[in-house]
This record gives C-alpha cells, structure tokens and sequence, in this order.
C-alpha cells in the first residue's frame, strides 16, 4: 500500500520538478499518525484535516498531549532557484515541523496558518520523510482556558507550493506574500495599493508586475504592468493601482467582489508567479451615535458568533461544511457574525466576503491571561498573522484580541493584592495587542468582548478598545431578561461617547425537554425562545447599540461542560449536526425584510406525549407578516395579529396526528404558508377505567422529558388528585434561582432527569387497580458535590456535602432503610432500581421519609405487569 503511493507520487512530484511557474496541490493524503512516536505498530494511516479528539464528546479528560504524524514522499528532480512550501492551514496548537531528520519551525498557535520552505532539506531522487510533532497541551499558548474543546491534529488542509526563481514569498507570517489596501473609497472612485513581498533567487534584477482587474462578470477593469527591482533575497514592492471611477461597492446586500491578479512575469511574459485575490471596496465609520455606517448608510450589525466544529468531525471540517455554516446564517439574514473565538478557516473568510457577511475575527485569548512573556509572544503572533493572513478580506471590519479576561480571575485569586497587579497586567497587555494591532492594520476597528461587570470599567480595561463588545447573558447565568436593558442602558449612560455592541447573548436549549412553564436554566426549547424574543427587539431598538451577535450559531463541543448535554454548549440556533432549531425561524423572520417568513414552531416538539390537563396546546408560528391563519387539519383556527414576530394559537389538540397549516399574505398580495405535522398522544390523569398503566414522571421538574432510544416520556411533576395519580408534600429542588443541578450525570445519558428532583419527606400515590406491578425509582443525590462551571456566574457556590438517606415504603412496607444513593454510587450519579410487588388494595402509596426532609427522588415510572 505503501509503495502504491509512493510511486504514484513519483510520477506526480517528478511533473511538478519541471514546471516553471507555481504549481500548488493538496498534501493530505498518505499521512501516518500514532500517540506513540517509538512504537512504529501503533501507526495508523490517515488522511487530512484530522484531529484525535473524538473522546472530547464523552469525557472532560480528553487527550491532550503529544502525538506524531508522519508522510513520506517521493522527490524527482530539484530544479536550482525554484523553492518549496508547505503551507499548513491550521494545526492544533503547536506544531514542530521536521524534513528529513531537520527541524524547520516550531509554530505555536492553533488557529493559523503558516509557512514552512522545505527545499533546502529535500533529497531528490529519493523518499523524504516529513514527521510534524503535535501539541495540544496549551501551556503557553492562547487560549489558556475556555468554553470549548481544543482538539488535536492537523485539522485543516496542507498544501505543498513550488515555486519559480521569482515568486510571492510565502512568509513567517503565513500569508502569501500579497497584501492589498484601499486608499480611498467614495461612490465615485476607489484608489487602492498592493504590498508585495517578491522573493527573487535569479539573477534577473528587475521583473515585471502585472496587475489585472477584472469585474464580478469577467469584464477587464484595468491592466497595469509595473517593472519592479527585485535585486535583493525578499524585496518589499509597493505598486499603486489605477483608480477606479463609480466602482461596484461592496456590502452584506450587494457584496460585489472585483478580481484582483498580481502576476510576476518573466522577459517572454511567462507567468513566474501569481496570486488571485477577491477584493471588494467598502468604507466604514462609527457616527456620533456610535451607530455602524457602511458607505455612508447606517447599518445595525446582527448576526452570531459561531465555533467551527461539527459533531461526528471535530474541527477537521472540509470547506463546503465551513461553507454550510455561513450560508445558513446569510440565510437567516445575519449581515454580522463573530468568529469567535479564534481566526477560522479562509473557507469561512472567503464565504463572508461572497455572501455578505461582516466580520469580526479574534484571537484565542480568552478567559485567562498570565504574566507568562511566552504567552503573551504567542498572542502578539497570533494577532499579526491573523491580520497579514486576512487581511485582504473585505468582510473584516474588527479585529478582536481578548475575551472575558478577567472572568476567571476572581475564581483563581483570592489575595486581594496579587488580584490587582493581575488586573493591571491585563490593562498594560491590552494596550500592547491594541497597539500592535492599530499599527499593523489602521483600516480595521479594535474591539475588546466583556462578561457582565462592571470591573472592567473600573480597572481601565474597557478604556483601551475602539468598540466594547457586551456578553450579557441576564436571564441565563443570572438575574432575569430584564436585567439586560437596566445593564446596557446603564453602561450607555455612564459611558456614552463609547460604541457598543452586544457581542454574546444565548441560552441553552434541548431538543428532548419542552415546557409548557419555560423558565430560565431549564433547557427547554421553549425557553430558549422566550430569551431570543426578547434580546433581539432590545438590540433593535436602542439607537446606541451598535448591534448584536447571538451566541451561538450552533451547538459546539466543550468537553468540560456539563449541563443537560455534557461536553456540548447548546446554546446553538442549530443541533450540532446542523439541523435548525425552530428558534432559528424566529432571527429569520426578525431579521429579513425582503423575504417572507412564515415557520410552524413544532418541528422540535413534532410527538407529543402529554398530560391530559395539557390538552390545550400552544401554536406557536414565526412570521414577519402582519397577520397569519392557522389552519389544524383544514379547519380554520383563527387569524391573528403577529407581535415581534410571532403569534401563538392556544388550541385544543385531540389525540392523533395532525396537519398544521399557516398562511399569510404579503403587503403585495402574494399568499406565504407552511405546513407541519404533530402526533400527540395523552396520558391519562384518570385512571378509574384504566387496567394497565405506564406512568413516568420527571420528579421534580415542570418539563417533559423525552428520553432518547425509547419511546419513554417523562412527565412534569404534578399534586396527587384523588382518583388519580401524584406526589402528596415535599418540593421541587432549587438551587439559587434554577431548578436542580447543572452538573453532569454519572453513569447515564438521561442527565436531564436526573438533574430535577423532588425532596423533603413526601410521598407519591396511584388510585390503580389491584394487580402486579413494576415500580422503577431513579435516583441521584445531586446536593451531593456538584461543581459550578467558570462561566456560570449563577451558580450557587455552596454545595451540601451530607449524603441524603432516606426510607422508602410501598403501601407501608419498608423497602429501602436508610437507603443514600450517594454512600453507594457517589454524588451526581445514576442509581435506578426496580420493584416488582403485588398490590392488593385500591391504590399505591410510595413514601420517602428521613429525620432531616433530605429524601429525595428524581424519576419514577409505574407499570402494570
Ligand atoms: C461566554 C463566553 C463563551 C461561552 C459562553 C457560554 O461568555 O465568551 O466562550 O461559551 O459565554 O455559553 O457560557
């Protein structure tokens, strides 16, 4: 197999040994890849992007370390004055790159690109042998901490570029040795330059520079050849551009790009060298209202932020699902998105600059800074090759280089002391990135993401960037939705000469919990809803707000999360697996003026499996038309007027499928619908006519909870009526202002059942019939340690270390004494057991009972054998 490749690469390599001009090709193919560098078995053969976290979905503990990966190749001939690069698109974090036994660089930071020039190393005629050692351990490299998994590997593409005597230096700073600027834009004219890096090895001390331009359709804009001195190693050549009357501008809703070729010519006018880039004119300011202006129109900025990964691929994503990504977020009619929090794939870039969607890039520092002079190297490196990497993009508009940096620090210092240097070191390194980054490109702005304190005015931080990005996240981590305008107002009026703009805003969200009570950390679909419906409308309407990216576009992996899906931020406006969310129709409709919107809210409850007393259930339909009829199997429920996007039919639903249909008209007339179905199936509270019953309850909680791999739905908590079923005193566990734990779930991937419990002494009873029947209780002693997250600014520090012990009774029998599920399982895990008995008389009577009221129960089914 091997040897199959190599001789394939034979033919193809010894091809490119003659060519004279560039000649770039994908180098992903033939990799070998182990833990385990001394043990040549444990190789496996890989192809590229990679990356070796797959655990990171199942555990916190995912491998972070060292691993190998290894190509040989074969080179033909080596033609003197050509060079050649790899250039690798991102490897994740560090990366020490060795050819033949030699190392050629060591490149730390996992979110950009670099360069290697391997020719002086290359054996021609022969096998080389390229071995890149892998690092995702972080020690001094950003981020340092975060709310997402660093995944190993060579998870972008690696591209082998040979080059003529005379080329485009590919240079220490990853980028292609071409950089364009605008020098002056108006609706009349654009003036612009390049800023060229020419490597030259020949003898030829001048060469001739060709520029072309040409329109989105092809058409000739302007040609201009320039003969450029070229007598030293790497030439630095700045060639003005002809100016072009009236250009095409660019923007989110007419992104015209012009094509820019820079080529270097030799004697005969065969191409050395050449390098296409998609350029687009555009201006922006901040006006006095610290509103965002676009070619001189006001333009709110709305979108997401979004993390590159995918569930099932990691980071290791290929272009198109990069490219997947933006198209539904330009679908949505996002015109802003936040590529947080590191600089992202040029498949990302290059989509945002064809789509229309502004950009702001950062770099990975995020949540915790040291003093470390190797750190801080290693951010100062990442923010230069971000922006000589990117910064031909049109769509970029801020760069950003700190996130939430003084997040962790209350957590992590407690001397008062050593809290303040720390907090000074911070403002003294942001004000070098703020430096280094007006210097390195004065064009962009400067913008800095906070968490909800006001420290960050007190010590000076929010001073130092152009713009103050706002992650408020009231009505999730803390306080409730309204806390967010007293916030952001208050913040404006204190500080009103500075632009804003709300640069995270989310809440979670799980596809198997829906609450008819939507309230705040419970995960709900319907609460996520609730909190989108009212940020968005805050954002709009406050003048000095510049605008606002939602966190997040989809769901991502963070392997030390815990919450309802362990190791996953569902904050996402998608699944991980990038299916829509319903709320996702909500931004739609909210976001587009040009497009109808109408959108059926049930896909993500689509079965229902409900109490009884839930019989009457709310429509929901989002639409950004004035007023919409909703129809249930042809039958006209009512018209209604639509607010802030939406309207909801509160409808009696029979038991059965059913076919939902929305229409609505636009101002023109024209008729906009969907269609959606819905099954709904009942559990009856009565249970006088019933012989058999399969009763499951989400003990503890006011949410279904519809367990994944089974038809099971358990359903909220409801007070015992008499000929019927329920549980008879105790409370629902609180803690702070939430409803049960955050914390993961050992043992089971039920964690939201489990999360919510019923305690106190208390009981539950079940007017059922005589008969045989199977009583499972789950339990899991969440007071038991839990440990809050760094970001959940929420959660309740002091957590009872007393394991709970309790006696269980059925119908009076002693079935369980003292029983702790903590002393036998530990805190925070899964202790399910069955019962099978007799009952003899009219109903079932389950008690937990304990001196201290700490019994407790968070599922319990009931069936009839
Ligand atoms: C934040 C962080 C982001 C987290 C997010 C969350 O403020 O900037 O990295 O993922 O909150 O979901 O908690």
């Amino acid at each position: 197999m091997i040897r199959a490749l190599q001789i394939f690469l034979l033919i193809f390599l010894s091809h490119i040994s003659v060519l004279a001009q560039m000649h770039k090709t994908s180098f992903n193919e033939g990799w070998f890849f182990s833990y385990n560098e001394q043990n040549e078995e444990s190789f496996e053969q890989v192809m590229l992007p990679h990356h070796w976290n797959a655990d990171a979905y199942n555990t916190k503990d995912y491998h972070r370390g060292i691993a190998n990966y290894k190509k040989d190749f074969y080179w033909g001939d080596l033609i003197k004055g050509q060079e050649h690069y790899l250039h690798f698109e991102g490897v994740n974090s560090k990366a020490s790159v060795l050819l033949n036994g030699h190392q050629l660089l060591i490149h730390k930071g996992g979110y950009t690109s670099f360069n290697v020039n391997i020719t002086e190393y290359l054996q021609e005629k022969t096998i080389n042998h390229l071995e890149i050692i892998v690092d995702n351990t972080n020690k001094d490299i950003p981020p340092l901490s975060g709310d997402f998994t660093i995944f190993g590997g060579i998870y972008r593409p690696v591209w082998l570029i040979s080059k003529a005597s005379t080329h485009f230096y590919p240079d220490e700073l990853g980028s292609n040795g071409v950089m364009f600027f605008q020098d002056e834009v108006s609706n009349s004219i654009a003036k612009g330059h390049v800023s060229l890096k020419v490597r030259n090895n020949s003898k030829v001390n001048k060469r001739n520079i060709r520029s072309t331009c040409t329109d989105a359709d092809g058409n000739l804009v302007f040609q201009k050849d320039y003969k450029a001195t070229v007598d030293k190693k790497i030439n630095n050549v700045k060639i003005q551009l002809p100016p072009i009357k009236n250009p095409h501008l660019w923007s989110p809703s007419a992104p015209n790009l012009y094509s820019l070729k820079i080529q270097i010519l030799d004697d005969d006018e065969n191409v050395l060298d050449q390098v296409e880039e998609r350029i687009g004119w555009r201006w922006f300011e901040i006006d006095e209202n610290n509103g965002f202006v676009l070619n001189g129109q006001p333009l709110k900025l709305m979108g997401a932020s979004r993390h590159q990964d995918r569930e099932g691929f990691g980071i290791a994503l290929s272009d198109q699902q990069h490219i997947d990504d933006i198209v539904a977020l330009k679908e949505m009619g996002a015109n802003f998105i936040r590529l947080a929090h590191y600089p992202q794939s040029k498949a990302v870039l290059n989509a945002c600059d064809e789509l229309g969607l502004l950009v702001w890039e950062e770099i990975p520092v995020v949540d915790i800074i040291n003093d470390n002079p190797m750190f801080k190297a290693n951010a100062r490196q990442a923010l230069l090759e971000m922006i000589h990497q990117h910064h031909n993009h049109p769509s970029i508009v801020m760069w950003g280089y700190m996130n939430e940096s003084i997040i962790q620090v209350p957590h992590w210092i407690k001397d008062d002391n050593e809290r303040t240097l720390l907090y000074q070191q911070t403002v003294e390194f942001a004000k070098e990135l703020e430096e280094l980054c007006r210097t390195a490109d004065p064009s962009r702005f400067t913008v800095m993401a906070y968490h909800g304190t006001t420290k960050y005015n007190e010590i000076g931080l929010s001073d130092v960037a152009q713009i103050s990005g706002w992650n408020l996240y009231d009505g999730w981590y803390g306080n409730d939705l309204s806390g967010f305008e007293q916030f952001i107002s208050q913040e404006n009026k204190k500080y009103p000469e500075r632009p804003l703009i709300i640069s995270e805003f989310g809440a979670g969200s799980d596809k198997r919990i829906h609450s008819l009570k939507p309230r705040k950390f419970d995960f709900s679909i319907e609460y996520q809803q609730l909190f989108m419906e009212h940020y968005w409308p805050v954002i709009r309407d406050s003048a000095y707000i510049m605008g606002g990216a939602m966190w997040n576009l989809i769901d991502f992996s963070s392997a030390l999360r815990q919450e309802s899906m362990p190791h996953t931020n569902n904050k996402g406006l998608m699944y991980a697996n990038r299916e829509l969310k319903d709320v996702f129709y909500y931004q739609k409709a909210f976001l587009h003026d040009d497009e109808p919107v109408v959108h059926i809210a049930v896909r993500d409850w689509a079965n229902r499996y409900l109490l009884d007393s839930d019989s009457i259930q709310p429509i929901k339909v989002y639409t950004n038309l004035t007023d919409v009829k909703l129809y249930l199997n042809d039958d006209l429920i009512s018209s209604k007027e639509i607010s802030n996007y939406h309207a909801i039919w509160q409808t009696p639903l029979p038991e059965g499928k059913h076919f939902l249909r929305a229409v609505g008209k636009t101002t023109d007339g024209n008729q906009v619908e969907d269609i959606a179905m819905i099954e709904v199936r009942y559990l009856e509270r009565d249970l006088e006519q019933q012989n058999k019953v399969n009763i499951n309850i989400n003990a503890g909680s006011d949410a279904y909870y519809h367990q994944v791999g089974s038809s099971n739905v358990f359903v909220p908590d409801v007070a015992y009526q008499p000929g019927s079923w329920g549980y008879v005193g105790g409370s629902q566990l609180e803690m702070g202002d939430r409803p049960g734990t955050t914390s993961a779930i050992k043992g089971t991937k039920d964690d939201p059942l489990f999360q919510t419990q019923r305690q106190g002494n208390f009981s539950y009873r079940f007017d059922v019939q005589p008969g045989t029947y199977e009583l499972t209780l789950c339990f899991a002693d969440l007071q038991y340690f839990g440990q809050p997250l760094a970001y959940d600014l929420g959660a309740s520090e002091s957590m009872a270390i007393e394991q709970a012990e309790m006696d269980i009774r059925i119908n009076g029998e002693l079935i369980e004494k003292n029983f702790s599920p903590a002393n036998i399982v530990g805190g925070c895990r899964n202790l399910t057991k069955t019962y099978v008995f007799e009952n003899t008389g009219d109903s079932i009577v389950i008690s937990f009972e304990s001196d201290e009221s700490s019994s407790f129960i968070n599922g319990i089914s009931l069936v009839t054998k």
